[in-house]
């Protein structure tokens, strides 16, 4: 990742601009605090990046439960579900190079991956349920993030007490190979409970950074402007973490 290109770059200048101190005891000192900088940044990254627990089949839960917004009745949503989301179009916008407007014709035809994996809701129940979907990387790559982008917005159709659902996530999260653009659950299209025709699938945190009814994907360098300027719904709504890293 560009990040680990970075952490290495700056590590590195920091020692080279050191070698000619590392004879006094401070310059010792400065040379190991940043050693141990290097090890922990580089730690923290690994961390992040590894893969959630993947299941058997065997293991998918016979009922995926649906929690919050289960059948959006505001705007054209009800619309757009009687037409069988034919119309329906995401949108990857914000610090892009190129803006792309997706039917889901267009996301089924993209490579996919499928991943059996564990739903855990901080209200305290589980499921296991297998997701098919484009990885975010793939359309982040094609839109092309520009350099000021540092987040990744979610924009949902669904309005839940009066406030528009969205979530947030940074780029270590965005471009793990387990964030996903979701349109299949147990190998048939997402029912509306569980967020049709598309929701994220961002498996190293809890449930509620899983937006459903995905209507457009937006990169931004910064939260503050965006909702509540907390990162999302439960966030701004309820002061939720805004990382909740499982
Ligand atoms: N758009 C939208 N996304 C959402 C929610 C919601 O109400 N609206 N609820 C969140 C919460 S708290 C959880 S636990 C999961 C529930 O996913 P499920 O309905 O498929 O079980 O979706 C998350 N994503
Ligand atoms: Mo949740």
């Amino acid at each position: 990742m560009k990040r680990r290109g970075f952490i290495a770059a700056a590590g590195a200048a920091f020692v080279a601009g050191c070698n000619k101190i590392a004879d006094s005891d401070t310059g010792s000192r400065l040379l190991g605090a940043a050693e141990d900088w290097h090890k922990k940044a580089h730690r923290l990254l690994t961390d992040r990046e590894a893969l959630a627990p993947e299941y058997p089949r065997s293991a998918i839960s016979p009922f995926f439960r649906g929690n919050g917004s289960t059948d959006p009745q505001n705007g054209d949503y009800q619309q757009q579900a009687a037409e069988n989301f034919a119309n329906w179009r995401l949108d990857v916008r914000g610090l892009v190079e190129n803006p792309m407007q997706l039917s889901l014709e267009n996301i089924r035809k993209l490579p996919q991956r499928t991943q059996v994996t564990r739903h855990d809701c901080v209200e305290g129940w589980s499921a296991i349920g297998e997701w098919t979907g484009p990885q975010l990387s793939l359309l982040l790559d094609a839109a092309g993030l520009k350099p000021e982008a540092k987040f990744i917005v979610f924009r949902c159709a669904d309005n839940l007490n009066g406030q528009d659902y969205y979530e947030s996530i940074d780029l270590i999260d965005a471009y793990h190979p387990q964030t996903i653009v979701a349109h299949m659950l147990n190998g048939e299209p997402l029912p509306i409970r569980n967020g049709a025709p598309l929701r994220m699938r961002v498996e190293r945190q809890l449930g509620y950074k899983h937006p459903k009814y995905l209507t457009a994907i937006e990169a931004v360098a910064s939260l503050d402007d965006i909702g509540g300027g907390k990162g999302g719904y439960w966030e701004d709504r309820a002061g939720y973490q805004w990382y909740a890293g499982i």
